[in-house]
This record gives structure tokens, C-alpha cells and sequence, in this order.
């Protein structure tokens, strides 16, 4: 079997970590691993499989005679390197949002369209943590009975926005716990024992773009620019795990019941759903999991083919890094497209 030599682009950031650990755990066929931040990083070493390995500081030369560049560094750094990375012979795999909505861009969660990888001219998004764990919910509806309107509201983690975010929410915590005062820098308003109804910023027609990135993305994967889409995107002081209250106007009738016989069968979902028994997924069940839980599943009392739902996922997982290396595999021929 061929080895690849893989690099990670943004390797100490909570993100590139899971990159290295899901390559690790899912036995993804490594040659070489070649773990790049930036100069930040100097000195720091990432261990994989037993070995300790040197972070290296990303230039346009850390790319030669590499296969698969996996990046999570922000943005700005994508924007920078991944042409740079493509234009080297590498695939890359992009988990910030510079690339997703660009035409010739594939935006893939494999159980969902890989089809879509066909043709890639080199560089290949992952899409939004929320975006990724609702669209393999919304996906077996939508093939089933047609979505026509989607209300979601989120309730995101914190390690979505990287380890200052973390070290935030839990100094912040211990600070106020004790009776003193905590200013954070990453958060607008104070993390700990609260809850922020803005991620990313605020966009000229009153939304976040976190909030727009749900709506744009989930068409572009459904391949229906039709569907009805609102979001309202909201920070929670929860380490791991994203949640999400989800409201589906189908275009035909269907069941609870029928909702919960499809997402059983549905692959990269765990149907948890027994509510007099306290059985619904929460962020502490799912962190650490590859699978999204899906609960709460019953009708909207309030219109003729509604259904509600919540669903939860672990966002540096399905939401990151567990998605791109799955990107990954079905590039090698190791995972079964959809
Ligand atoms: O820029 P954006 O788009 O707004 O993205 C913001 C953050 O989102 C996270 C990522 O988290 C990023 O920093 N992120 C991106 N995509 C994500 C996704 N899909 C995502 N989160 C969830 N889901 P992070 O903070 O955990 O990871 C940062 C990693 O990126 C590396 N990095 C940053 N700039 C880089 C770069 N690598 C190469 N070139 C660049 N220009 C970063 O490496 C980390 O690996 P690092 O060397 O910068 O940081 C590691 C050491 O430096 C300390 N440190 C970090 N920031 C600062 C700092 N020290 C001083 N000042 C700072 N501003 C760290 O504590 C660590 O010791
Ligand atoms: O677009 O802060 O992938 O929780 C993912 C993490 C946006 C911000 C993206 C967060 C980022 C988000």
C-alpha cells in the first residue's frame, strides 16, 4: 500500500492536534508527517505514533513533495499558503471558510456529497463545525420528503474558536468562582456562567457571519439553493460539543417516527433518542465521539410538516479534523463515497 507524506498547518492549535490524532487512530497510510505553525512554535515537537516529531515554521517552501496539506490555521493563512501548497502538487484539505463558497471549490462532508471531489483542481474546504454535523441530519429528510425551511439555533463550544478561547472559559471560571474579576480578550462579553449571542462578526443585514456561513454552506452541500435557511449562532461556556436546536419545514409529510427510522440508517448518526428515560445526546456524550447524536425528534405543533430536533456533535471531530482526514481517505480510495 502507497504512503503519503502528509503536513499540518497549524499543528499546536486544538484543531491541527485532532488532525495528527485522527490520522494516528484512524491508521490513515502516513509515510511522513511534517507538522508546521508559526514561529510562535518554535521549539514545540507533536508526538505521533510514539514519535516526537519538530514543529516546523510554514514558508512556500514546506510544501515539496508533499501529498496532503491539511490546514487550520485561520484564514488569512489559508488564503496565503493553500495556492501555494496546490501549485506544489499537494491536495489540500482547508478547514477555515477563505475557500468554501468559491464556485470551483468542492465543500464536502463524505457521507454526504463526495461526489462533489470529482474534478478538484487542488484545493478542497471543510466546511463550518455547525454546518457539517446539520447537513448528515438534513441530508436523509431532504432525499426523503424535500426540505423547504430550516430554523437552527446553535449552541457552539468554545474550542471552536482555538486554545485561547479554552484557557478563557476556564480561567475565567476558577476567577470568578473565587470572587474575582476576569477580563477576557477573546470574547466580547464575559465566557464563563453566560451565554453570547454573537460568533464571528456582524454583517450589514444583522446576522454573524457564523450565522450566514450555516445558511450558505448547507445549500451548497444540499445542492439546493432553494431551501428556506435562518440561523442564530450562540456561544456557550461548554469545552467540547456543539449543539443544535433544529426546526424542519418539510416539502412533504413525515413522522417522528419516520425522521427516526431514516437517521438510524443514517451513516455518521446515532439516533438518542428516549426522553422519558432522560436518553438525549448533550455535549459531554459526544466530545470525543465521531458520531453526531440526534434527539428530541417530534413534530411542530405549529405548522403542517414540522419536525423538531437537537442534535450534537463534537466539533474539533465530525465539526474539523475527523471530516477532513475523511476527505482524505475517500481521495485514497480507503473510505466509500456517497
Ligand atoms: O484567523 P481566524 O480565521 O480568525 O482563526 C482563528 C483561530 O481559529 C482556529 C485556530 O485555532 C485559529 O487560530 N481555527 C481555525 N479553523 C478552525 C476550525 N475549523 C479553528 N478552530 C476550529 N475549527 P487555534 O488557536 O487553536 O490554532 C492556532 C494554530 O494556528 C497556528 N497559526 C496561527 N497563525 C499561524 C499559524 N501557523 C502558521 N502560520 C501562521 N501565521 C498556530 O500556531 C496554532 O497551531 P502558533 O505557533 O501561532 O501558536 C502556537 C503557540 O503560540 C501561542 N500563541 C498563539 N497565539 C498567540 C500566541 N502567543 C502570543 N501571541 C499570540 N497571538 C500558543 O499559545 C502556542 O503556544
Ligand atoms: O468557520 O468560533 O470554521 O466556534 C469554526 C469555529 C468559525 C468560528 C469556521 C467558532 C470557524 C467557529
Amino acid at each position: 500500500m502507497k504512503n503519503y507524506t502528509v503536513a499540518v498547518v497549524g499543528a499546536t492549535g486544538v484543531v491541527g492536534k485532532e488532525m495528527i490524532s485522527m490520522l494516528e487512530s484512524r491508521k490513515f497510510p502516513v509515510g511522513k508527517l511534517i507538522p508546521l505553525a508559526s514561529e510562535r512554535s518554535i521549539g514545540a515537537s507533536i508526538t505521533f505514533k510514539r514519535q516526537d516529531i519538530d514543529v516546523e515554521v510554514l514558508t512556500p517552501e514546506s510544501f515539496i513533495g508533499v501529498d496532503f496539506a491539511l490546514f487550520s490555521a485561520g484564514g488569512s493563512v489559508s488564503a496565503e499558503y493553500a495556492p501555494i501548497a496546490a501549485a506544489a502538487g499537494a491536495v489540500v484539505i482547508d478547514n477555515t471558510s477563505h475557500f468554501r463558497m468559491q464556485p470551483d471549490v468542492p465543500l464536502v462532508v463524505p457521507e454526504v456529497n463526495s461526489h462533489a471531489l470529482a474534478g478538484h483542481k487542488g484545493i478542497i474546504a471543510n466546511p463550518n463545525c455547525s454546518t457539517a454535523q446539520m447537513v448528515l441530519i438534513l441530508k436523509p429528510i431532504h432525499d426523503a420528503v424535500g426540505i423547504e425551511r430550516v430554523i437552527v439555533s446553535t449552541y457552539q463550544s468554545v474550542s471552536g474558536a482555538g486554545k485561547d478561547a479554552i484557557h478563557e472559559l476556564e480561567s475565567q471560571s476558577r476567577a470568578n468562582l473565587s470572587g474575582q474579576n476576569y477580563d477576557g480578550k477573546v470574547f466580547k462579553s464575559p465566557i464563563a456562567f453566560n451565554v453570547i449571542p454573537q460568533i464571528d462578526v456582524f454583517l450589514k443585514n444583522g446576522y454573524t457571519k457564523e450565522e450566514m456561513k450555516l445558511i450558505e454552506e448547507t445549500r451548497k452541500i444540499l445542492e439546493d439553493p432553494s431551501i428556506r435557511i435562518s440561523a442564530t449562532a450562540v456561544r456557550v461556556p461548554v469545552f467540547v460539543g456543539h449543539s443544535e436546536s433544529i426546526n424542519i419545514q418539510t416539502r412533504k409529510p413525515i413522522t417522528p417516527d419516520q425522521v427516526r427510522s431514516l437517521l438510524r440508517t443514517a451513516p455518521g448518526v446515532t439516533v438518542m433518542d428516549n426522553p422519558t428515560k432522560g436518553q438525549y445526546p448533550t455535549p459531554r456524550d459526544l466530545a470525543g465521539e465521531d458520531n453526531v447524536g440526534v434527539g428530541r425528534i417530534r413534530k411542530d405543533l405549529s405548522i403542517e410538516n414540522g419536525i423538531e430536533l437537537w442534535c450534537v456533535g463534537d466539533n474539533l471531530r465530525k465539526g474539523a479534523a475527523l471530516n477532513a482526514v475523511q476527505i482524505a481517505e475517500v481521495l485514497i480510495g480507503n473510505m466509500v463515497p456517497a
